[in-house]
């Protein structure tokens, strides 16, 4: 072999590995390619173990060229098994990537619950003609459910109310604590804390040991109000109740007032409005009297007024109690008050 003529095959030899080398496109290629060219029959390989049976002259230069190959030859082995490795990472993401043209998943959304519906649009109405909400503790002394509001102990009013113990009393064993019955314990909280006037709706949870029926249940919801300041009649408890109902179910419903005892009004009375199925004629929902009785009401008694360090000589005050589920089988006309806790979400969706 001439220096010429082994300078010229090494610098054909390079070239046509180099062409090689670009089509490889995996591992196995470049491994094969590398076998082929450097591995310890590969062609350079050969050419280099040659150089040695040349004559000195030709030698040198035939090395340098040889030498330069298998430089060029291993740096592009080595960019190109980068430049594979780069394509395969973004092959790989691609297969992960999201499509962003595709229509989502549905995300199912959430709704209020009937009952929360009711109570914020009773809220509303009476917050709209002057009263501010407030709230109270469901677990109460017997002292606010019962004595402050004129029924002391053994009073057989207490009767009025099933009520769901708590086994728990204060330090003297005086005074019990239970489940309220009612919101109205939240009469003396609210006047204790401040002058009159005064005039607050109370939204909050009762508990009642009961059975219950298709108006009944023995957890269900309140809003108490109460409006205390000089000169405050009947007339005004009677105007607010009225404006209530008017906003509430609309001016074509009908309101009945009827006499009725609380301990804690004189006098008192109850409110119903006529039943949604049957018009008033009896049913199973309004147990055959033609009305569904939303609440119990009345002038606030003198003895709670004294008992909150209020005169009552100067000032004279109304108190309602209502249920709100009872407001809401009138208005959106549901048969069983026992569907609003049952959990049933064909129930419940019917208001989301
Ligand atoms: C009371 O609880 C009195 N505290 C209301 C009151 C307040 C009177 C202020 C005077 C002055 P009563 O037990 O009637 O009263 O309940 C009032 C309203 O709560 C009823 O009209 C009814 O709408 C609702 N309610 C009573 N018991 C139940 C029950 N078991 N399930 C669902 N709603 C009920």
């Amino acid at each position: 072999m001439s220096e010429a003529n082994t300078t010229d095959q090494v610098e054909d030899l390079q070239s046509k590995a180099l062409r090689e080398l670009k089509v490889a496109s995996d591992t196995e290629q470049l491994e094969a390619w590398r076998v082929a060219f450097l591995g310890r029959r590969g062609e350079l390989t050969q050419v280099l173990r040659g150089l040695g049976s040349l004559p000195a002259e030709e030698r040198r230069a035939a090395g340098a060229a040889a030498n330069a190959a298998r430089v060029a030859l291993e740096q592009g082995l080595e960019d190109r098994e980068q430049q594979i490795k780069q394509a395969d990472a973004a092959a790989g993401m691609a297969g992960e990537a999201i499509d962003v043209t595709l229509p989502g998943w549905p995300v199912p959304r959430g709704g209020l619950h009937p009952t929360t519906r009711i109570v914020r649009d009773i809220c509303n109405s009476f917050a709209s003609m002057g009263f501010s909400v407030v709230e109270g503790p469901e677990v109460e002394w017997d002292t606010y459910n019962f004595e402050k509001l004129n029924i002391p102990k053994g009073h057989p009013a207490r009767d009025m109310w099933a009520t769901l113990w708590v086994d728990h009393t204060d330090e003297d064993g005086d005074h019990p604590m239970l489940m309220r019955t009612h919101t109205s314990p939240m009469q003396a909280r609210v006047m204790e804390k401040s002058d009159p006037p005064v005039r607050v709706v109370v939204p909050g949870r009762c508990y009642r040991y009961e059975a219950t029926d298709p108006t009944h249940e023995w957890h269900f919801y309140q809003v108490e109000g109460l409006a205390v300041d000089r000169g405050i009649t009947l007339a005004d408890l009677k105007g607010t109740l009225y404006e209530f109902a008017r906003r509430i179910f609309g001016a074509e419903r009908k309101v009945r007032f009827r006499c009725d005892y609380f301990p804690f009004v004189e006098p008192g009375v109850d409110m119903s409005i006529d039943c949604f199925l049957c018009d008033g004629k009896g049913c199973r929902v309004c147990a055959d009297t033609g009305w569904i009785e939303i609440m119990g009401a009345g002038m606030v008694h003198p003895k709670v007024l004294e008992g909150v360090g209020y005169d009552p000589n100067i000032y004279t005050g109304f108190a309602f109690g209502m249920g709100p589920e009872r407001v809401a089988l009138l208005k959106y006309g549901i048969e069983d008050i026992r569907l609003f806790y049952a959990n049933d979400l064909r129930f419940l969706r019917q208001f989301a």
